[in-house]
């Protein structure tokens, strides 16, 4: 017998997501929105079902992130924005505290929490990665929200714990 395969669908429709913008590099921040909300109307999702938080910098956007996920009110909760590193003298720190930001806020609700965050030496590599040239980072967050969301959705306990079967 084939083990039974569990994967996302990409299907939005009747679910709700957060977009949490940081306001740093808005220029380009709101072209990974743009590119989130277009990504996720694309998979059916309504317009009524998004919501878009901004906050200042992405420095703050774990919290934010994680404030959003405890409400309950959102099946994913989706975090953009642009650090550039020629720019910020403190680049790994803002950078690397919203990942690992990111991380906990999604293992401490249970509701996932993608990185939609574009990390670039230039900021020209930055415009590259939000959908000025080609691949929007929120595009891909989006897409990835979606799936993972979908996953969770299917993930039940049937039959009580493997534990238990086991007698
Ligand atoms: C301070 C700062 C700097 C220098 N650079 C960036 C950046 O490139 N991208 C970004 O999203 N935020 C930056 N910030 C702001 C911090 O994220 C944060 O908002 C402030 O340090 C206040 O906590």
């Amino acid at each position: 017998m084939e083990p039974k395969i569990h994967s996302g669908s990409l299907k939005a429709d009747g679910l709700r997501f957060a977009i949490v913008e940081s306001r740093w590099n808005e220029l380009l921040t709101t072209k990974l929105t743009a590119g989130a909300v277009d990504a996720l109307s694309r998979l059916g999702s309504r317009n009524e079902d998004i919501e878009v938080f901004k906050v200042p910098g992405s420095f703050e956007l774990p919290l934010a992130a994680k404030r959003i996920a405890e409400t309950g009110r959102f099946d994913a909760v989706i975090c953009v924005g642009v650090v550039i590193r020629g720019e910020t003298p403190h680049f790994e720190y803002v950078a690397g505290e919203a990942a690992s930001g990111i991380t906990q806020a999604a293992l401490s609700t249970n509701v996932p929490v993608l990185f939609g965050i574009v990390t670039a030496d230039t900021v020209e590599q930055a415009m590259n990665r939000c959908g000025i040239k080609s691949g929007n980072k929120g595009f891909e967050a989006a897409m990835s929200a979606v799936e993972i969301a979908s996953l969770l959705g299917q993930i039940v306990e049937e039959g009580g714990t493997a534990a238990g079967r086991a007698g």
